[in-house]
Order: structure tokens, then C-alpha cells, then sequence
């Protein structure tokens, strides 16, 4: 035993965040309880393995694992903290969908005792870690919860979003200022507490509901940002103008910094977020719907340029370069590679070679065209006719300007410029 506050931590939800969350803490000296509802994800991290492509993740979980700090199961035990790290998709009319969580909420609530406490990392709607105080009250009326009980609540309950970027997630969870909402003061400086464990950046604490809205402004800037990088180029389409060279001169005055135009948007988070704040306030948030269009719009703008270079051509063959939704990484949730790549293989009556390092073979989406198949970079670059790079791989970037010579090139990223 040691004086902390927290020994042990149940950590629900052992995906792109969950995992590293779980990894890092145990790394830290502290007894980590992993819980997933797949069994496969269950067995394999106990075997020291991990299901997801991070760096150096594979070595963190080992070590946790091997020295008996980490362990995976399907349900939650008894802890001190818990956290919960699970999806919180959208349905297909972009309305939050928050089973996920309010099942791993439920889950917790036969094993939480006074004195627990209860965080939620997961991205929700304003109002979602209130209404968790309210699921977990109906449960256990034997506990008070802090949305009603306050500071003398028996559980405290916070929000706290993850905000570490894919590709970079071991780094960014220490070092990424945090910030935490609590449902009481006492909520928040508890939360902080058991953060401070590993983060080195601040813990700036404010309420729930602020630090709900907080995670998902930053995702809705970002994606707002990027639909004016995006807009850019169909203006730049429009004017035959380098749009690359365009921002590139635009930020050079001191205060213009445009993001890069590229495929659309993907990922689980930035397509998804900003959604959560149209549906909370949609009368307000005409920018941020626009924006969705802009980059929901940019594959099919995309896809039809493609279309009309290829009609020019008598059966010619695609190299569809990268799937992942953005560079050096094996995701393929939401990625406008996929969609652009799939809406060729059923208008462009061709040949479409696929490339994606990241990956050992065609997703079953892409799988079920028989005109679509998985080939080496050399090959597909060397049979292609259209070349369409959709993801700014590192092995891509590498590609020479004699490995291009006379084909039709629709470099979606500007990385050949
Ligand atoms: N993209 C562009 N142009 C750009 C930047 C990005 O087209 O200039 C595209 C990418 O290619 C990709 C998409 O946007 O398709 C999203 O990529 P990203 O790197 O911007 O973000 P994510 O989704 O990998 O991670 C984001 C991060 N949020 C912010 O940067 C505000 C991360 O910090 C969050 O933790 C994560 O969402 C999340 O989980 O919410």
C-alpha cells in the first residue's frame, strides 16, 4: 500500500484511448482493471498484446501486463476510480448515440461503493455526465450522487475528455494540458488528483458541463477550419489556381494560418463531434452545419473529377493510394479514402488497384468488388494510368517525380507538389 488516493482503477472501454489511459496508469505504479466486451480484445491483452496500431503502446501493455499491474476482463470489479472510455457514435440522422455509454455506466454501478469515483472520457452531448449521476442513483439508492448531494455526495462523478491525437497518443496523454469538469468542486479536484498521477501538463478544472462543450468546440474549430481549407480548393478547382501555393503565400501574413485542403474529414472524432453541438442547439450552429457539408461534399467533388479524367481514357486503371483516414496509421473509421475509393469501384467501370501499407488486406467493404484488388505500391504505380493519392503515408511521400512521369495524377494532399 502507498498514501495515494487511488490504488486501484477500473478503466471500461480498452480501445484507442482506454487502453493507452489504462497502460499509462499501471505504467505508474497503480492496479489497473481493463474492462472490454470482447472476449477476443480480453484475452489478447492478457496475453500482453494489444488489438490497435500506436507507437510504442505494444510495449507499455506488455510491461504492464508481464509485471501484474494490468489485467483485461468483460465486467467491471470493485476499484477506487473508474473510467470510462467507450464510443460515443452517432445514428444516421447525426443524433448522439449514447448507449455505449450509459451501458458501461450501468455496468459500474453493482460494484460502486462510497468513496468511489467515477469519470467519464468518453466525448458526450452537455448534459450527458448529469444524466450518468441520475442512471446511477436509480440503481443505487443506497449511494447519494454529487447532482444532488454536492460536495457531501458518497461517489463523485466527472467529466473528462481525452483529447490525445491518433499517432501520438503515449505522448499527448501526459503532456496535454487536461481539463476537468466536475458535477461538484470536490468532483473536479478528486479527478485531478488521480490525474495528476501521470499528467504533466495542467489540470484546469471547471464544471461537467463546460468541459463537455469544451471537447467538442475543439474538435467543431478544427473541423470548421478545415472546411475553409477545403472550400478553398474548390474555389482554386474553379480558377485553375494552385491552391497549395495559395495558402502557402496567404500564411505568410502574420495572423492567417489556413489548415491543408485534403480528401474530406475522417476519423471517429471531428466528423462526429461537431454534431453533438447541432443537436443540442440547432437553431444557433448554421457555421458549424455548413462546415460538416463542406467536408462531407469534398470526396464526391473529388470523385467526379476523377470520373471525368478517366472517360478520357479507353479502360483506364487506378492506383487508389492509401485507406487510412489520415497519415501513418492503420484507422479506417470514417476515412474519405474509403469512400472515394468504393464510389470508383461502382461508377469507373476499371481496374482500381488499392495501396494501403497499414493494413494486410482489402476491408470487406472494398473486398466485395471484383474490380478491386490489393497490390504492392511499385505494381500499381508501374500499371496505372490515373494515380489517386488519398492518404500522406510516409512510403507515399517517397514517391519519385520518374514514378509518375505520364500518368494523370489527383494528389488530394499536395504532397508531390
Ligand atoms: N485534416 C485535413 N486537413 C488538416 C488537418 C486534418 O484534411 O489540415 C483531416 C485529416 O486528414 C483527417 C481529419 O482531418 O481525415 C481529422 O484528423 P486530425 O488529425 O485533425 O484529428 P483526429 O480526428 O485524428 O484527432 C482529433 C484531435 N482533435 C483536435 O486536434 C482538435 C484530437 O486531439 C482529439 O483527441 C481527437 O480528435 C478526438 O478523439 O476527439
Amino acid at each position: 500500500m502507498t498514501d495515494r488516493e487511488f490504488e486501484t482503477v477500473c478503466v471500461i472501454g480498452l480501445g484507442y484511448v482506454g487502453l493507452p489511459t489504462a497502460a499509462v496508469l499501471a505504467s505508474r505504479g497503480m492496479h489497473v482493471v481493463g474492462v472490454d466486451i470482447d472476449p477476443t480484445t480480453v484475452a489478447l491483452i492478457n496475453k500482453g498484446k494489444v488489438h490497435i496500431v500506436e507507437p510504442d503502446l505494444d510495449i507499455l501493455v506488455n510491461g504492464a501486463v508481464v509485471t501484474g499491474k494490468l489485467k483485461a476482463t468483460i465486467k467491471p470489479e470493485p476499484a477506487d476510480a473508474f473510467i470510462i472510455a467507450v464510443p460515443t457514435p452517432f445514428t444516421t440522422d447525426h443524433k448522439p448515440d449514447l448507449s455505449f455509454v450509459e451501458a458501461a455506466v450501468r455496468s459500474l454501478a453493482p460494484v460502486l461503493k462510497k468513496g468511489d469515483l467515477v469519470i467519464i472520457e468518453s466525448t458526450c452531448p452537455v448534459g450527458t455526465t448529469d444524466s450518468a449521476c441520475g442512471w446511477l442513483a436509480a440503481t443505487r439508492p443506497d449511494l447519494t450522487f454529487p447532482h444532488t448531494a454536492h460536495d457531501a455526495a458518497d461517489v463523485n462523478i466527472s467529466h473528462s475528455p481525452e483529447r490525445v491525437l491518433p499517432g501520438k497518443v503515449l505522448i499527448e496523454l501526459v503532456r496535454n494540458d487536461r481539463v476537468i469538469g466536475g458535477v461538484s468542486q470536490r468532483c473536479a479536484e478528486r479527478t485531478a488528483n488521480l490525474y495528476r498521477v501521470a499528467v504533466e501538463g495542467k489540470c484546469l478544472l471547471t464544471n461537467a458541463r463546460t468541459a463537455e462543450l469544451v471537447k467538442l468546440t475543439e474538435n467543431a474549430y478544427r473541423d470548421v477550419n478545415i472546411a475553409f481549407a477545403n472550400e478553398l480548393s474548390l474555389v482554386c478547382d474553379d480558377l485553375g489556381i494552385d491552391v497549395w501555393e495559395a495558402i502557402e503565400l496567404a500564411n505568410h501574413h502574420p495572423r492567417v494560418n489556413i489548415l491543408s485542403p485534403g480528401p474530406g474529414v475522417g476519423g471517429h472524432c471531428i466528423a462526429v463531434d461537431p454534431w453533438f453541438i447541432v443537436d443540442s442547439a440547432p437553431d444557433s450552429t448554421p457555421l458549424i452545419r455548413a462546415a460538416r457539408a463542406v467536408n462531407d461534399g469534398k470526396p464526391g467533388k473529388i470523385v467526379a473529377r476523377i470520373l471525368a479524367a478517366a472517360q478520357q481514357l479507353d479502360h483506364p486503371a487506378i492506383a487508389c493510394l492509401g485507406l487510412a483516414y489520415k497519415a501513418d496509421i492503420d484507422d479506417l473509421r470514417e476515412s474519405p479514402a474509403m469512400d472515394i475509393t468504393e464510389a470508383l469501384a461502382k461508377s469507373a467501370g476499371t481496374t482500381i488497384r488499392v495501396v494501403e501499407p497499414h493494413i494486410k488486406q482489402l476491408p470487406t467493404r472494398l473486398a466485395k468488388y471484383d474490380q478491386v484488388t490489393f497490390c504492392d505500391l511499385a505494381s500499381a504505380l508501374e500499371q496505372a494510368q490515373i494515380v489517386v493519392l488519398l492518404t500522406d503515408h510516409q512510403a507515399f511521400r517517397a514517391i519519385t517525380p520518374d514514378q509518375l512521369a505520364g500518368k494523370k495524377i489527383f494528389d488530394t494532399r499536395g504532397v508531390w507538389r
